[in-house]
């Protein structure tokens, strides 16, 4: 039975150490007490009507001892928890920065090396990363349980983290502050890789890590896409309206737009939509779209009108 998650970081294992160190402790005193107090409870317990409690002023020892250990022992859980925190708060000068914005309710990876993305965040085995992180509307957290990380993300101010990924493998990654209706589909997934497949994706070759592989038609990459950037959150495929407008018979129907004028929704229109969502707002919604310019490759945006050409 496993009752921690997979544990994928350098700190990790020392962040269940502090864990179970304290849980036992808690455990071993839990039952030191209870045996003794029920023990107690049976062999001091009144036994004849002038049976007559002890009169008793205090007892030096007693006291000494029953005030020192457990000081001895709560400065011992302080000082281990301390010296892992202080480990997890200070990122190694060689630390990779990454840039993360968090928005309703989506995740945006900006990398170093001018590479951008959208809930899936990639990252280099045995290389620490440094997370510089914002967020856009509302509070939200950055939470990779396998990673035992978990960093608050603030309007107006920058919070960091950072973690060095000791197992290659695709953790998640959740959004761990309610931050509104799409707060349980504010999800990301962290893949670890091999420092060759990490320079083969900073070279661009993404078809070569991602699930995306290339003998899924258009229109299954497109549902793909759906999910993975984030659209979920704000569209649905079921008819019914979210932050954004349903894509169920989306194409070839007439949409109102703001300025009270129609348009035809046909390819054009929707590869408008998602690289300059303000260019045409849609009546009844608010221009929050964010912006996917530079996030999609135009294959992934052809996916994407494929995917919504499908819901019919
Ligand atoms: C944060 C919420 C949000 C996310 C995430 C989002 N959108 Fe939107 N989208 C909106 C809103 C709000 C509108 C309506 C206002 C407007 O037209 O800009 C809209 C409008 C659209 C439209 C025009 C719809 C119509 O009825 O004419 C398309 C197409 C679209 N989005 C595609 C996408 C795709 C594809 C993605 C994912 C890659 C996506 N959106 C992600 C909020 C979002
Ligand atoms: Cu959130």
């Amino acid at each position: 039975m496993n009752w921690v998650p997979e544990a994928a970081s350098s700190f990790a294992g020392k962040v269940d150490g502090v864990l179970w160190f304290v849980t036992v402790l808690s455990i071993v005193f839990f039952i030191l007490i209870t045996v003794l107090l029920i023990y107690f409870s049976f062999k001091y317990k009144r036994k004849t009507e002038n049976d007559y409690t002890p009169y008793i002023t205090g007892n030096q020892t007693l006291e000494i001892i029953w005030t020192v250990i457990p000081s001895i022992l709560l400065f011992v859980i302080f000082a281990y928890g301390l010296i892992v925190y202080k480990e997890m708060r200070t990122p190694p000068g060689d630390a990779v920065e990454v840039n993360v914005t968090a928005k309703q309710w989506i995740w945006i990876f900006k990398y170093q090396n001018g590479k951008s993305t959208i809930n899936e965040l990639f990252v280099q085995h045995n290389r620490p990363v440094k997370m510089v992180m914002r967020a856009d509307d509302v509070l939200h957290s950055f939470f990779v349980p396998a990673f035992r990380v978990k960093q608050d993300l603030v309007p107006g101010m920058y919070t960091q983290l950072w973690f060095n990924p000791t197992k290659i493998g695709t953790y998640d990654l959740f959004c761990a502050e309610y931050c509104g209706t799409g707060h349980s589909q504010m999800l990301a997934k962290v893949y670890v890789m091999s420092p060759e497949a990490f320079s083969r994706w900073e070279k661009g070759d993404e078809e070569e890590t991602t699930t995306f592989a290339s003998t899924k038609s258009p229109e299954e990459l497109g549902k793909d896409m759906y999910s993975k950037n984030g659209c979920a959150a704000c569209h649905s495929i079921d008819g019914s309206a979210g932050v954004g407008p349903t894509f169920k018979a989306l194409y070839g129907k007439n949409e109102s737009l703001q300025d009270g004028t129609t348009i035809e929704v046909d390819e054009n229109y929707l590869r408008e939509s998602i690289l300059i969502p303000q260019a045409k707002v849609v009546q009844g919604f608010a221009p929050s779209m964010p912006s996917f310019k530079g996030i999609l490759t135009d294959e992934e945006i052809d996916a994407l009108i494929a995917y919504i050409k499908s819901l019919k």
